[in-house]
């Protein structure tokens, strides 16, 4: 079991709960570590088939602890803490062959907000806030928040949010187009296990390629991107899933899908 995280895998579903509310559940060293092992649990799990990110209490995450170190003694070599930590963080959920969702329950600031984003789907609490904080402490937005938000906002608003760091709300965020839903923060908790599940009950093997199709597609040409759908086609059409979504169709009744 973990101290710094919560993970509860059920259904299909694994539940990743950043849990140290009383730092809005900032990034230490520790928590690094916990997250990189829990998903490995949750790659290695043949049962997984949606994960879900969310926080525990008022916040998604404040972004890196400032507190982690004393003033002064920050180290000083920041390449290595993305490197070791925020980087393969990012990349891990990005290669995760399933769907991920982010429960953003709070506010997410620094790479915080950028971990949020970097999940596949982002439903937000009415009341949540994204905020770009890097540029209050004299950093640069990290944890692909450089690549993401000029594709998912346009540049000029990727531009505004990263150089002044104010606040982004959530209705705002939805209108940009940089977050999938807004719901009441009442009913975040429940809508966001109902998408999980129902990701989770889809066919698997064709999401996690559709995921990896969209997101390379970002830096691919239309030749090279019809090349890949053509690979990634001719795996999709191999699952057991597939077979089954046909045999559906064509017996009028609703498909069972496996995930394989
Ligand atoms: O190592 C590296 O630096 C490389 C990686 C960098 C990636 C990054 O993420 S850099 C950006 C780091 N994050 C920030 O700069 C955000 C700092 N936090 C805030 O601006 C505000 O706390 C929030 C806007 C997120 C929330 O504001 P508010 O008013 O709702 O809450 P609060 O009162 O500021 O915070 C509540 C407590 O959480 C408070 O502790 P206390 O006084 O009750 O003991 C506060 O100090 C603590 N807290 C909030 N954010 C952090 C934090 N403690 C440590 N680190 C934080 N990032």
């Amino acid at each position: 079991s973990y101290d710094t995280i919560r993970l509860e895998i059920a259904d299909g579903v694994a539940r990743l709960t950043l849990n140290r509310p009383d730092k809005l559940n900032s990034f230490t060293i520790q928590m690094h570590g916990e997250l990189r092992q829990a998903l490995k649990q949750v790659r290695q799990d043949e049962s997984v088939r949606c994960l879900l990110l969310s926080g525990a209490g008022r916040a998604f995450s404040a972004g890196q602890d400032l507190g982690e170190t004393g003033p002064g003694e920050r180290p000083l070599d920041l390449a290595q803490t993305l490197d070791h930590h925020y980087n393969p963080l990012v990349r891990s959920l990005r290669d995760l062959p399933f769907p991920v969702v982010a429960a953003v329950n709070g506010v997410a600031a620094g790479a915080g907000a950028n971990i949020a984003l970097a999940c596949d789907l982002v439903l937000a609490g009415r009341s949540a806030r994204f905020i770009q904080a890097f540029s209050k402490i004299g950093l640069v937005p990290d944890s692909g928040g450089t690549w993401l938000l000029p594709r998912l906002v346009g540049l000029q608003r990727a531009m505004g949010l990263c150089l002044l760091g104010e606040p982004l709300e959530a209705e705002q965020a939805l209108a940009w187009g940089l977050i999938w839903k807004v719901v009441d923060d009442d009913a975040l908790a429940d809508e966001a296990s109902a998408l999980a599940a129902r990701l989770a009950a889809l066919p698997t093997v064709a999401l996690g390629l559709t995921k990896r199709a969209l997101h390379d597609s970002a830096t691919h040409n239309l030749d090279h991107q019809l090349n890949m759908e053509r690979d990634l086609q001719k795996i999709a059409a191999r699952s057991e899933d597939h077979a089954e979504g046909v045999a559906a169709f064509k017996e009028k009744r609703q498909p069972d899908f496996k995930g394989r």
